[in-house]
């Protein structure tokens, strides 16, 4: 019996396993078929919601310091608010207080959350650049799908100043112009990331961990002093400003280091200022715009005068009767000078003087000579954008273009480029390599003149600044200053133009121990006055007074007669 009992009660048995073991794994599999296709995009954004999120972390960007550490360029935090459309809800008075804080219209940022939603976005910046403390207060409305993220805002401290130098970087950073652009790399830095959790409505609940640090860019120390940048952007726009011309540069150069000490340009631009930024503003005119230096060249001619052997300190000139025919074309003074020596043709700026002097010379020599001192060719600066202008090199030479490279025509050269061949005029002979950044120590050069034949010009070219010469304006009390003026007309539609000049003046100080060489080109004076006598030269003087006083360097001309205490006394 009892078997009987047992039979069908283990037969029953048998068959809830079997049952059980079919449909478990069925039910799972039914399950699973459920979980994973049937209420997949439920559950992914579900778990998307509360997912653990990857966001970047902002490097802050190096700071562009001056050679004393005074900060051109710096960067501050600021934060950007962001939202993400498919999370965003916001309430009528929410939305509202949102608009006011972020001084956008209610239905400004209602129209582009919408429009991001339909296209399926995640992510859209509201503000970008906000203050921190604005950016908590949006923060504290508690909107669903708000974020705020960290910056940072590159701020130019000295405005137009040192805007050519230093340039700007773009909303996202990026070095676009200037230092900020050559030395993007050095300064940028790299983004880290961070793990944050995120709740269902998108916002972020809590850091959870750094996944990767974000690693600082690193400062720059620039050769640029900001005083004398300052002292040179004052003087440069007053003069634009008074001759009414189109455009100008100035640069400072250091002779012992070739650090340039002081770069400015007119137009300028204000980099805080985005609206500000237009090409003609921004372009570094110093190093990419080329002119014909014109008379600036002269000192280079009787370089090779001399080199020839076929002149001496003591060879007299003929340049009666102040003209001279030359092929089809005649080369004029503005005076009738007579004889003259190599320093009177200096001294007066004489063009048949120096023309007398190329065609008595190999010209190819006299482009060696320009070659020599650095023209054609890079500066080195670092600064980007930078020509290299042209040398004059025909396999044939005819008569007249001998005469006119003599003084300064049939080559172009930037205002960088004529600073640096005065630097060697300054340095004994050296072409030295220019530097924006800071040198410490000695900058070695290469021997291209000798230092007999520079000092002879340096001689010549205080002549120019002494009475009687081209460049009266260009005199420093308590110095001697070495330089020369020029003025070129420019190239137009119909050959040289007669109302379009470039005015320059390029000299160096203390005369016999230079320290400083600095050049001025000032583009289109529409004034009364052109000539770089008048236009350029006092820029030199008014920026050279405070500059020395500022660098502390001692007068090397000191009054004939000083005053005594007998003199001083004798009112008693
Ligand atoms: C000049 C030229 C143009 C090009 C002449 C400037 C030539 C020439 C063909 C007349 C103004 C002017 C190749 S002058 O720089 O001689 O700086 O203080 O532009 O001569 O042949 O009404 N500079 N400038 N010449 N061209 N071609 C003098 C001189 C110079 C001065 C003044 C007066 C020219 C002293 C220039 C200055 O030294």
């Amino acid at each position: 019996m009892t078997e009987q009992v047992h039979k069908p009660s283990s037969r029953f048995r048998i068959g809830i396993v079997l049952v059980l073991v079919l449909t478990v794994p069925l039910a799972l599999i039914v399950r699973a078929f459920d979980l994973h296709v049937t209420n997949k995009t439920f559950l992914q954004e579900q778990g998307d919601a509360r997912a653990l999120r990857s966001i970047p972390v902002a490097a802050h960007r190096g700071m562009i310091v001056d050679r004393h550490g005074e900060p051109l360029a710096v960067s501050t935090p600021v934060d950007s608010i962001w939202a993400q459309p498919q999370q965003y809800k916001a309430t009528t008075r929410q939305l509202y207080n949102l608009a006011k804080l972020l001084d956008l219209k209610p239905q400004q940022i209602k129209k582009l959350i919408a429009s991001k939603k339909q296209e399926g976005k995640e992510f859209v910046y509201l503000k970008r650049r906000i203050n921190p403390s604005l950016a908590q207060k949006v923060i504290e409305l508690e909107i669903p799908g708000l974020s705020i993220q960290r910056e940072y805002r590159r701020y130019y401290p000295t405005g137009e100043v040192a805007a050519h130098v230093v340039g700007f970087t773009n909303v996202d950073d990026v070095g676009q112009e200037g230092i900020e652009l050559a030395y993007d790399q050095w300064l940028k830095g790299t983004d880290g990331s961070q793990l944050v959790m995120k709740d269902r409505l998108g916002r972020v609940v809590k850091p959870v961990d750094l996944i990767k640090s974000p690693h600082a860019g690193k400062d720059l120390v620039l050769s640029i002093d900001r005083r004398l940048q300052y002292l040179t952007y004052r003087e440069l726009k007053r003069a634009v400003f008074e001759h009414k011309a189109k455009s100008g540069s100035a640069v400072i150069l250091d002779v012992k280091t070739g650090e340039i000490l002081a770069m400015v340009n007119q137009p300028a631009f204000n980099p805080n200022n985005r609206a500000d930024l237009q090409s003609y503003r921004y372009r570094n005119r110093v190093v990419t715009d080329t002119f014909e230096p014109g008379s600036t060249v002269k000192p280079f001619t009787v370089a090779a005068a001399l080199e020839s052997g076929k002149f001496k300190l003591s060879t007299v000139i003929d340049t009666s009767p102040g003209y001279m025919r030359v092929g089809k074309s005649v080369i004029r003074d503005i005076k009738n000078y007579g004889r003259m020596t190599l320093a009177s043709v200096i001294e007066k700026s004489s063009n048949v003087g120096a023309s007398k002097i190329a065609l008595t010379i190999d010209p190819n020599n006299l482009v060696k000579v320009h070659q020599r001192i650095g023209f054609g060719d890079v500066t080195q600066s670092g600064l980007p954008g930078e020509v290299m202008g042209s040398l004059h090199q025909p396999r044939i030479w005819r008569d007249i273009e001998r005469a006119t490279l003599s003084y300064g025509y049939g080559l172009s050269v930037t205002t960088l480029q004529l600073a640096r061949s005065y630097l060697v005029l300054a340095s004994d002979g050296m072409l030295k390599p220019l530097s924006i950044e800071l040198q410490t120590g000695h900058v070695e050069g290469e021997s291209v003149i000798s230092a007999k034949h520079t000092k002879q010009i340096r001689e010549m070219l205080k002549g120019v600044v002494a009475q009687g010469g081209t460049g009266t304006k260009a005199a420093v009390p308590g110095f001697h200053v070495a330089g020369k003026t020029g003025t070129v007309k420019k190239v137009g539609k119909h050959g040289y133009s007669d109302d379009k000049y470039v005015s320059t003046f390029v000299g160096m100080v203390p005369a016999d121990n230079p320290r400083l060489v600095m050049a001025i080109t000032i583009h289109e004076p529409r004034g009364e006055h052109y000539y770089g006598g008048a236009v350029a030269a006092p820029v030199f003087s008014s920026v050279m007074v405070g500059a020395l006083r500022l660098l502390d360097i001692s007068p090397d001309k000191l009054p004939k007669k000083p005053a005594t205490f007998a003199m001083l006394g004798g009112a008693q």
